[in-house]
């Protein structure tokens, strides 16, 4: 049987499942060919002119790579005409773009990480794109400001990633479970390879950055050790590790054969709970890791009821198979460790 395209998955969920309006049917469609353009980008390399950094830095003092801006371009330019959307933000700007006058507007929000894992970029290792979507608190005709986006990750109605790796995938929840797309490169179409996303309840490997392992809290540090001790000890398996340093290429390794994935919080910059953004990193990938049957946690709160004080707030993130992210909640709890907002 021939395989279905994005196209005809989203107007099944539009038409018989009404699970999405038209309006953000169209919304995912332009995102998903914006992504299109970045794995584009992305696969010409050096050959294109698009590896290395430019002078900026972005809101949170970061420099930019020229990936990193221009990703943050094709998704601004794609999503701005199609009248889908009241506002964007993005890990690379300071505050919300709004959508230009000239312009009809939606009812949508959407927030992404243009390309995550920016010092993959040019070494040719997965790197990705985040987004989720919001709806906007009030109706049409409202000016949208920075607070409207303060929503929890329960109010996302869609979110997703496009994963630039040896294949291009983009794997997507509308609330209706996880499904993942494969980019045929010569047809430009995005194929149906993965139904339904189902990560395994228990698992014997984790994703953590372990040379932050001093700055942990003490749960953390227990549960880590424990893993170390492998066979003989507390936890009676041996686990192995593997670590991307790309968020994308990690939780895509998590939501295909299972495992837990840790940003901790971490003591280098205390009022700064971990590294990874809440709004567009944090909450979309746990609302795809939930649709596939995972759980996903601060440590001490689930993720998506973390209610955001500011746009570009950082969390703390611990997901992944069911039993082994509840064991580190667990870690948590008796260690009477509440320091992980
Ligand atoms: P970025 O959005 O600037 O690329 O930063 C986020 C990335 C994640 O993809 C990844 O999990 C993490 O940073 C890697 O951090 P580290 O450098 O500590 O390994
Ligand atoms: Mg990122």
């Amino acid at each position: 049987m021939k395989k279905k395209t994005l196209t005809q998955y989203l107007v099944e969920q539009q038409r018989s499942a009404q699970a999405i309006s038209s309006e953000l049917r169209l919304l995912i469609e332009v995102v998903a060919r914006a992504c299109k353009s970045i794995s584009h980008a992305v696969g010409k390399g050096a050959l294109g002119g698009v590896l290395g950094a430019l002078e900026s830095e972005n809101v949170q003092g970061e420099v930019q790579k020229k990936l990193d801006v221009l990703s943050n371009e094709i998704l601004l330019e794609a999503n701005e005409w199609g009248g889908h959307l009241a506002a964007m933000a993005s890990e690379e700007m300071e505050t919300l773009h709004a959508i230009p006058n000239r312009y009809p507007k939606g009812e949508y929000l959407l927030l992404f990480d243009p390309l995550d894992g920016s010092s993959n970029i040019d070494v040719n290792v997965s790197i990705g794109t985040i987004f989720s979507v919001l709806k906007a608190p009030h109706g049409l005709g409202q000016e949208i400001v920075e607070n409207d986006f303060l929503q929890p990750g329960t109010a996302q109605v869609a979110a997703g990633y496009a994963v630039y790796g040896p294949q291009t995938m983009l794997v997507l929840t509308i609330g209706q479970g996880a499904v993942g797309f494969t980019l045929d490169r010569e047809m430009g179409s995005w194929v149906m390879t993965q139904e339904k996303y189902e990560i395994p309840e228990d698992t014997k490997e984790f994703a953590i950055n372990m040379s932050n392992m001093r700055h942990w809290a003490p749960p953390m540090k227990h549960y880590i050790d424990d893993c170390l001790a492998g066979k003989t000890g507390p936890l009676g398996k041996d686990y192995n590790m593997r670590w991307i340093a790309s968020m994308v290429a990690d939780v895509h390794r998590v939501l295909t054969r299972g495992g837990i994935f840790m940003y901790p919080w971490d003591s280098r910059e205390p009022s700064k709970p971990g590294k990874l953004r809440l709004m567009y990193e944090a909450n979309p990938m746990s609302f795809l890791v939930e649709q596939a049957g995972g759980v996903s946690i601060t440590g001490t709160q689930r993720i998506m009821e973390v209610q955001p004080e500011k746009l570009h707030q950082r969390v703390s993130v611990i997901l992944g198979s069911k039993n082994e992210v509840e064991r580190v909640a667990k870690y948590h709890a008796e260690q009477g460790w509440e320091a992980t907002p």
